[in-house]
């Protein structure tokens, strides 16, 4: 993408309406604007990271064995009536009516949904295990809606929803879910903790939330220090294997690492004093076993082994997808700007072009663009006419992890400087080489 023909509309002033450094740098690079209280638009910077993290959330669905499809926002009451939560979602719930009088409500979440399409479909216990995911827009109206697309009214979540015909079974996609998940926040770049949760209006008496450990986070924390040093890392995982599955469950959950919503201080004690933390986190997702809790009052039944129909075990799994790019900024960002880890970057590199309207200077930042390109890589070259600290600044505020500076200077001696943001390291060496280390650097992640 050449910048003279893009829309980026960078803020100079710091947004005095935005609290938190995520919010205040996603409005000064011009990735999202406000439409009215946590609502957004997503501009073309914000997209383009929305759809990298959605990306990365349906490759690791897929891998774990969960089925992508899509359902829609608008849901009708009645199914919500059959399962009892009309009423006790309270006002959260926006609820609309159409021209026919009929109730309708904006979905804030599809348990009642997935659980009509199961019960419309399958009937036979044959059919299971089954796992159904989608990414679709939610509203929920917030209380105090703030931070951004931290705590949105209108916000994009991934939620998945297990079918099994037993509680072991469902345990295992529970435990299928907790390690796709390690696995996604890590490819985004960062550290999500799995903590012991409250089920809230979801239920369940298994749930952990993911969290990223971040003073501006609106959970408390209590924690086992352990528990931070641990990492997925790039381990093969067989998620048909229930034993593989569990330990690995057991490795992220069997140290002390809670909500406050059940955090125990007398549990927490025995947790040596030297390694107990409390913190701020930020929920980045959460996955719930709840059993029958859906399946019994919306009828959703399957005709077992001996032929009598059994109520189907169910879980529900969410990932927060909008509400990640303010967790990663959070975590990874300077007094620059943002520091997009690579997983995620809008754009794998930048080009400035310290002279623009230079033949020499334009014609090799073009070549080396077509040589990203061809690539697979994703430039974002600076072709505008403006000063060099002016481009280095925009390039520093949007965040991009490599940065590929092109002078007439280093052209006389055949280089081109490869710069890292993250440690403001530069290195020169040809443009041909500079296309082959960001090619090897983005080798891991596509
Ligand atoms: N049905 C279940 C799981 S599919 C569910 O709705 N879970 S949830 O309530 O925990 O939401 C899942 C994730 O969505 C949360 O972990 C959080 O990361 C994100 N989320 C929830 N509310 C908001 C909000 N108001 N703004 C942005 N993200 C949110």
């Amino acid at each position: 993408m050449r910048l003279s023909r893009y829309f980026l509309p960078v803020l100079k002033e710091t947004p005095a309406e935005a609290q938190i450094v995520s919010h205040r740098l996603m409005l000064r690079a011009g990735m999202i604007k406000q439409s009215s209280a946590g609502i957004y638009s997503w501009l073309p910077l914000g997209y383009r990271v929305l759809r990298r993290i959605e990306q990365i959330v349906h490759e690791e669905q897929q891998r774990a064995g969960h089925i992508p499809m899509l359902m829609p926002t608008l849901q009708p009451a009645d199914l919500w009536k059959e399962s009892g939560r009309y009423d006790a979602y309270g006002p959260e719930m926006l609820r609309i009516r159409d021209r026919q009088d009929r109730d309708m409500l904006y979905g804030p979440t599809n348990e009642e949904m997935i659980t009509d399409i199961f019960r419309s479909h399958v009937s036979s216990y044959k059919d299971l295990p089954l796992t159904l995911y989608h990414i679709q827009w939610k509203f929920r109206d917030e209380m105090r809606p703030r931070f951004g697309v931290m705590r949105g009214r209108e916000f994009l979540m991934k939620d998945g929803y297990n079918f099994d015909l037993t509680k072991e079974d469902a345990l295992h996609a529970y435990n299928r879910h907790l390690v796709s998940y390690l696995r996604s926040y890590e490819r985004m770049g960062l550290q999500a903790i799995p903590m012991r949760a409250d089920g809230g209006p979801i239920g369940g008496d298994y749930t952990h939330e993911f969290l990223v450990l971040a003073e501006t986070g609106e959970s408390e924390v209590f924690y086992d220090a352990e528990v931070a040093d641990l990492s997925f890392g790039d381990r093969d995982i067989d998620y048909d294997d229930v034993a593989d599955c569990q330990g690995i469950l057991e490795e992220f959950t069997s140290r002390y690492a809670r909500t406050d919503e059940t955090h125990d201080e007398a549990v927490f004690a025995q947790v040596p004093e030297e390694r107990r933390r409390s913190a701020r986190g930020i929920e980045v997702g959460q996955i719930f076993y709840f059993g029958t809790k859906y399946s019994e009052p919306l009828g959703a039944t399957v005709q077992g082994p001996d032929g009598k129909p059994v109520p189907v075990h169910m879980g529900s799994h969410g990932i927060g997808v909008s509400r990640l790019l303010g967790a990663i900024i959070e975590a990874s960002h300077d007094d620059k700007g943002i520091i997009w880890p690579e997983g995620v970057t809008p754009f794998n590199v930048g080009i400035v072009n310290l002279k623009q309207g230079d033949v020499a200077t334009d014609s090799a930042c073009e070549g080396l663009y077509r040589a990203l390109a061809a690539q697979g890589l994703s430039a974002l070259y600076d072709d505008r006419k403006e000063r060099a600290g002016a481009k280095f600044a925009t390039m520093d505020l949007i965040g991009l992890p490599w940065r590929i500076t092109v002078g007439p200077r280093g052209l006389g001696n055949g280089v081109v400087e490869l710069t890292s943001r993250r440690t403001g390291e530069s290195e020169e060496m040809s443009a041909e080489a500079a296309v082959a280390r960001v090619k090897d650097i983005y080798a891991a992640h596509l």
